[in-house]
């Protein structure tokens, strides 16, 4: 009988911590551009030597019409593209996925494992705290820099909001 509790309350405490870490993975928090409300956006932290990563973000559109992501811009990396993970036969193999539509009302989430933004030749190693300029690139909406908090590898694998 004495381990339910025990169990419950890691479960607790593991759910407190999980809720306590999201404002760190937040990174610049909630950034509107026109129609778009961009939230959480992070990019993963690197390490010597390292030449690419990921950056991870939610963008919800608020408007009537259709958006679209056509790319992205940073000065920290020499291309910047926006990939797809997809799994084929269990491997992991990341994609170019060119425009992203974002629908009328709805929300896009860019995430570990699915579409991101991928900043490859890195000019430099990204360290956990600092902030990189990140330009995204919208059809209708036109360019918005961000200012992206750079996070743990672990903090940045979470989904949005
Ligand atoms: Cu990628």
């Amino acid at each position: 009988m004495n381990a339910i509790p025990s169990i419950s309350r890691r479960a607790l405490l593991g759910a407190v911590l999980a809720a306590a870490s999201l404002p760190l993975a937040a990174g610049t928090g909630e950034v509107r551009h026109g129609d778009l409300v961009i939230r959480a956006a992070r990019v993963a932290a690197t390490v010597k030597g390292q030449k690419a990563t990921g950056a991870f973000m939610e963008i919800e559109n608020r408007g009537g019409e259709a958006e679209v992501l056509l790319g992205a811009d940073s000065p920290v990396a020499k291309m910047v593209q926006i990939h797809r993970t997809e799994f084929e036969n269990g491997i992991a193999r990341m994609h170019p996925a060119g425009r992203v539509a974002i629908p009328a009302g709805g929300r896009v989430v860019l995430a570990r494992g699915g579409l991101h933004v991928m900043l490859m030749g890195l000019t430099r190693p990204l360290a956990p705290g600092e902030t990189v300029p990140l330009t995204l690139r919208f059809a209708r909406a036109g360019a918005v820099t961000l200012r992206v908090s750079v996070v743990a590898v672990r903090a940045a694998g979470a989904g949005g909001s």
